[in-house]
């Protein structure tokens, strides 16, 4: 276990006086729970392709079984996953405090499976799959032979459920996130190289109000030189030590 990062006082009482934390995460808080983050995601047969490329709507029309298969492969990997003292310690911080708002990149619905209850998926869920041409998520299809599978109403494409490259987040999704990072008196930034847009603009609108802002990272990111406190270390367990520092004194 790596040296915890010291965790400052200033950072606790404004823990515990905050009204509305609001936190980002990204792949790095799912390592720990064997789900490969974004940048180390390609081994084996797909080793060959960037992310980039592959979560696009080019790359599917171009090769939507090649894309299909890549999704089942990580649909099988999330599957086997569990959420780690990481994903459990921020449901144990959203009971806490008096609102709580959990924004996520990851699409692997660990957050939910922990026991966080306001969470917003930017750039949805793998979990669920959705038709091509008609947008709608579909939750059953015929078994046939097809890969991808068709849509039941329409015959078209079906796809997992999520944004690729290029396609506009879900526009209330988007505006919860925004109006949260805006309005939170604490800001999190937990696991992500804070490098896809828009997502990675929140962390600084907290900044620009105001906020005290926490990147807990494993690596140093372009958030770093501006955040209140850059705490590196495993989101599996520098969250568990901030709750822990944070229980000795009673709650408001
Ligand atoms: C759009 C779903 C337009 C799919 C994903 C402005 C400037 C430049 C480029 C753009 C721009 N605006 C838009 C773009 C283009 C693009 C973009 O940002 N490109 C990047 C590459 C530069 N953005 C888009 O295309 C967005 N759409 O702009 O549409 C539009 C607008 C209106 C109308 C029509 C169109 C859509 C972006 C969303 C794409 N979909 N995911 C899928 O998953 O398959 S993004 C995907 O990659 C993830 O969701 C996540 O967001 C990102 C990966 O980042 P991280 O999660 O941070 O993961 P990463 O591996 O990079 O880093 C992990 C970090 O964790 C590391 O720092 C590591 O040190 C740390 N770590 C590792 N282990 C641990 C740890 N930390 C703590 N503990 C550990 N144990």
């Amino acid at each position: 276990m790596a040296a915890l990062p010291e965790i400052l006082p200033d950072l606790l009482d404004a823990l515990r006086a905050a009204r509305h934390v609001a936190v980002l995460t990204g792949s790095g808080i799912s390592a720990e729970s064997g789900v490969p983050t974004f940048r180390d995601a390609q081994t084996g047969l797909w080793a060959k392709y960037r992310p980039e490329e592959l979560a696009t709507p080019e790359a599917f029309r171009r090769n939507p079984r090649l894309v299909w298969e890549w999704y089942e492969w990580r649909r099988g990997l999330v599957a086997k996953a569990a959420p780690n003292p990481g994903h459990l310690a921020l449901a144990e911080l959203e009971r806490r405090v008096p609102r709580f708002t959990l924004i996520t990149q990851n699409v692997d619905g660990l957050h939910q499976q922990a026991g966080s209850r306001n969470v917003i998926e930017l750039h949805g869920n793998l979990r669920r799959t959705k038709c091509f041409d008609e947008s709608r998520v579909v939750d059953t299809w015929p078994a046939t032979d097809d890969v991808p599978p068709r849509c039941p109403r329409c015959g078209g494409l079906l796809r997992p459920d999520v944004v690729w490259f290029g396609e506009a987040l879900p526009q209330s999704a988007l505006a919860a996130a925004i109006e949260a990072a805006q309005t939170c008196d604490l800001f999190f930034a937990i696991g992500t190289s804070a490098l896809v847009q828009p997502a990675a603009s929140l962390p600084f609108q907290a900044i620009q109000r105001g906020a005290m802002t926490v990147e807990i990272n494993a690596d140093a990111t372009p958030l770093t030189p501006r955040v209140t406190h850059a705490l590196r270390g495993s989101a599996g367990e520098v969250l568990p030590a901030l709750l822990k520092a944070l229980t000795p004194y009673p709650l408001s």
